[in-house]
Order: structure tokens, then C-alpha cells, then sequence
């Protein structure tokens, strides 16, 4: 146990002296990692800049170092190192920027393939070069900003320098952790985090069932195609440095999905919308499949009434007034899959709008109107009335209207017809003056109000000749 302990110290002083041995970046400043001090120690600046050790932004340890505009002119802070021509360098600096410039790694020299690097956010980022070096002195160089001249306040913050020769790195990167986000017949979406690096990860390999698929660069998914249905694949992946150290591969095995759709949609939820006397209005919605949704069955009353796409609402015509009708909607999937049965609803039909129905009538304050003629015990209404009844009538009372009553009777210039002119009048008539006459009631009917009217005229004139009749009485008994 004892021997044990010992042994694992040993090996943890190995490991932490093999990482921090191979570092070329071995001055003691803010940014070292290996061996940090408040400094700037090794690094140097343009004239229009300053560089400086700060607490305020650290990605590691307890300092950074912020480089900064101090005037016009190009402000570029610079570390040189002795380099081996033909080496590869792997190179990796944390940076943000401070300001609204663009800061970036631009125009290193003594690197043969050196790309420039823009540091275009405000949170830490990690930027990684492999470079071969072309003279045995080599620059890094910070710049506080992409466009000429620098601006005083354009500031760039950078931490934990490393460089490396790539072929000291021998440690591997620790295994990244596998994962399957989702999959289909023919195809299985990888992810996969956690591979760290002394120096930085730098690739991945994914392998299908052993054999290397693809070389990817720093990313964290792949998704792997051409695969066949139900079948269960060993999918493996490994993190590389730059280097070219490989960690141990994590594994995982994944059952594509079948080829056939044999998973039917989940039911729908149905609702009636409006209806009139003939139509019924159907939505639903809430249907899902594994696949998707492409249609569906409408019954009615159990049989099928209709199959529309892929839609959500349906009319049902044709139907009788005045009937309920119940309805169930199922969902269809493109492999001919249908759901369960949706809710069932009844829904009934409008009475008929054509015909003398109810409906045609409207109620207002307990009254009912309608606009048209109505004729009860006949099909027909004569023209100029609007109520026709072939039968009797009974009631308590009936008033009529009258605009005219023959109180004219008694006007002075009133011409009353003499008795002998009525008489010859009923010789040749039949009836008495302006009365209608047997045949005309006969062929018209009776107008209660003007027949009221006109008996009352005959009356009156009548009254008058009385009148006139007793004078010439009362005349004839003074004479004698
Ligand atoms: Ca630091
Ligand atoms: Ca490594
Ligand atoms: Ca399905």
C-alpha cells in the first residue's frame, strides 16, 4: 500500500514535468502557464501601445496581460522565440477583445505557413496555430486592431500562452465521451465532449464498426449517413492533438431505425365548427406520427365520408336539415398507418331554409315577424293582400281601419238622391246605390271596413229622408 502511494506521486510529478517541460513560452509573466508572475516579461510593443499585467480579465491564474492603443500607428505586441527550422510549433493563446475593433493574430514571422486569426468576440476564446518554422527566430504578434492607423483605446486582452514543438508532445488527449443525439433508417446522429489536451485537441476520427470513416477538425457532431435499417452498428471516436496523438476511442452502438413505417399517428382531437340545414364544418388538429402526418378519414355515421390531405378542416355537404349526424376523424401516415379512432361528435343540422319553416321567422322581443305572405289552408295569397286563409276564422274581435267614415252624409252640399231616384235606380240595378251588388261579393268577397262604411252612408241618408219626410207631414197637418 505503502509502495503503492509512492509510486503514484512519482507519477503525478512526471506528468505535471513532462506538460510544463516542452513549453518554448517559459518567460514568467501574466500570461505564462507555466510559470506566472505580475509581468510583462519577454513580451515587447510598438511605440503606439503598451502592454500590461491586470487582474480585472483572467482566464488563468491570476493575471492576463491587456495590450492597448496609445496612439496612432499600429500597435502590435510581439514575443519572440528560438525556433528550429523544419519544426512544427503548436502554438495556443486565450484572447477577447476590449474594444469595438477587431484585434487579431496578423503577420507572425519566421513561420512558413502562418494564417492570420481575428479575435472577433468579447468572451475568452482559445486560438490554436500549427506552424513550421522557417528561421530560427520567430515572432508572435498581438494586434490591437485590423485597420490602419490603431486607434487610442483599441485593446486587446490575452492569457496562458503555450508554445509547443509539436514533436515533444507526446501526451495524448483524454477520450472524448460518445453520445447519439437520434437516428433514422439510414442514418445516426453523433455527439460527443469531454476530450482535453495538454496542448489542445486538434481532431477527431470517426470509425464505423472499426474502420476509420472520417477525420473531422474541432468539432463536436457528425452525422453518419448510408447506413442500413435494423441494423445495429459500432460507432467509435478518437481525439487527436496536433501532434497526431490519438486518445483511446469511446464506443457506442446504435440500432438504426426500421425502414418500414409501422407506427401509426397518434389520434386527432376533433371540433364542429358552423353549420346550415345542408352543411356540417369539421377541424382537428393534434395529430403526430414518427414520420408525418399526410392525411386523413372522415367518417360519418360509421362509414367513410371523405379522405382529404393533409389539412385540418373538412366540409361535410349533402346533408338533410334538421338531423344529427356523428362524426370521427383518423389521421393516415404516409405508409398507410392509421390512428385510433378520434372523439366521436354529434352534430345536427339547421332546420330547412326553403319551404315556410320556422325558420324563416324572426323573433324580436317576444314578437315573431316575417317579411313574405302566409296562406293557411291554400298554397296561394291574391295579389295585394299578404294573409290568405281557406277556412273560418274566429276570434273575439276584428277592427279595421278606416281613413275615411261618412260623416260627409251630413254636409251641406252633400247630393242626396231624391227617393224617386232610388227607386228608379233599384228598378234598374238590383241594389241600392254604391253597394256592391250580389255578384261583385260573390266574385270579391266583403270588405268589412268599406261595407261598414257604406251601410252607415245608408243610413244616414236614410235618417235625412225621414227628416224630410216628417216635415212635409207636419206641413200637410197645419194646412188642414
Ligand atoms: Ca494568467
Ligand atoms: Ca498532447
Ligand atoms: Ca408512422
Amino acid at each position: 500500500m505503502r509502495n503503492c502511494n509512492i509510486k503514484l506521486f512519482v507519477l503525478s510529478l512526471l506528468v505535471v514535468g513532462i506538460s510544463y517541460a516542452q513549453e518554448v513560452h517559459t518567460h514568467s509573466n501574466g500570461a505564462s502557464i507555466a510559470n506566472e508572475s505580475n509581468a510583462t516579461s519577454g513580451w515587447s510593443v510598438t511605440s503606439a501601445g503598451s502592454i500590461s499585467s491586470v487582474q480585472d480579465e483572467v482566464v488563468d491564474g491570476n493575471f492576463s496581460m491587456k495590450v492597448s492603443a496609445t496612439s496612432a500607428g499600429w500597435a502590435v505586441a510581439s514575443y519572440s522565440f528560438n525556433a528550429e527550422i523544419g519544426e512544427v510549433y503548436n502554438i495556443s493563446i486565450y484572447a477577447k477583445k476590449a474594444s469595438t475593433k477587431t484585434p487579431g493574430f496578423f503577420l507572425w514571422e519566421g513561420f512558413s505557413d502562418f494564417v492570420s486569426q481575428s479575435v472577433a468576440s468579447t468572451s475568452w476564446t482559445l486560438y490554436t496555430f500549427s506552424v513550421t518554422a522557417s528561421d530560427t527566430s520567430a515572432i508572435i504578434k498581438v494586434y490591437t486592431g485590423n485597420t490602419y492607423p490603431a486607434a487610442v483605446g483599441d485593446a486587446v486582452y490575452i492569457d496562458s500562452v503555450s508554445i509547443q514543438k509539436a514533436s515533444s508532445d507526446t501526451q495524448a488527449p483524454t477520450a472524448p465521451s460518445l453520445t447519439s443525439t437520434g437516428q433514422t433508417a439510414t442514418t445516426v446522429d453523433l455527439s460527443w465532449s469531454g476530450a482535453t489536451d495538454n496542448v489542445g485537441v486538434a481532431q477527431y476520427k470517426v470509425y464505423r464498426d472499426g474502420v476509420l470513416m472520417e477525420t473531422l477538425g474541432n468539432v463536436t457532431s457528425y452525422q453518419m449517413t448510408g447506413l442500413t435499417a435494423s441494423t445495429t452498428y459500432s460507432f467509435a471516436v478518437r481525439a487527436l492533438d496536433a501532434a497526431g496523438n490519438q486518445s483511446t476511442a469511446s464506443n457506442l452502438s446504435v440500432t438504426t431505425d426500421s425502414s418500414a413505417d409501422t407506427q401509426a399517428p397518434t389520434a386527432p382531437s376533433l371540433l364542429s365548427g358552423s353549420h346550415t340545414d345542408t352543411t356540417i364544418d369539421l377541424s382537428w388538429s393534434g395529430a403526430t406520427d414518427n414520420v408525418g402526418v399526410t392525411g386523413y378519414k372522415i367518417y360519418k355515421d360509421g362509414v367513410l365520408e371523405a379522405s382529404p390531405g393533409n389539412v385540418g378542416t373538412y366540409q361535410v355537404i349533402g346533408l338533410s336539415a334538421n338531423t344529427a349526424y356523428d362524426f370521427i376523424v383518423t389521421a393516415l401516415d404516409g405508409a398507410g398507418n392509421e390512428s385510433a379512432n378520434s372523439n366521436q361528435i354529434s352534430v345536427t343540422t339547421d332546420a330547412s331554409t326553403s319551404g315556410g319553416s320556422v325558420s324563416v321567422w324572426n323573433e324580436s322581443g317576444g314578437t315573431a315577424n316575417y317579411n313574405g305572405n302566409v296562406a293557411i289552408g291554400t298554397t296561394m295569397v291574391p295579389s295585394g293582400y299578404q294573409l290568405a286563409v281557406e277556412g273560418h276564422i274566429r276570434t273575439r274581435e276584428i277592427r279595421v281601419d278606416q281613413d275615411v267614415w261618412p260623416d260627409y252624409v251630413f254636409l251641406d252640399d252633400y247630393e242626396l238622391m231624391s227617393l224617386a231616384e232610388i227607386k228608379t235606380y233599384i228598378d234598374k240595378n238590383g241594389h241600392l246605390p254604391n253597394i256592391p251588388s250580389a255578384k261583385e261579393v260573390e266574385a270579391n268577397g266583403l270588405d268589412l271596413g268599406e261595407m261598414n262604411k257604406l251601410l252607415l252612408e245608408k243610413i244616414e241618408e236614410l235618417t235625412l229622408h225621414i227628416i224630410k219626410l216628417k216635415e212635409e207631414v207636419n206641413t200637410l197637418k197645419t194646412k188642414n
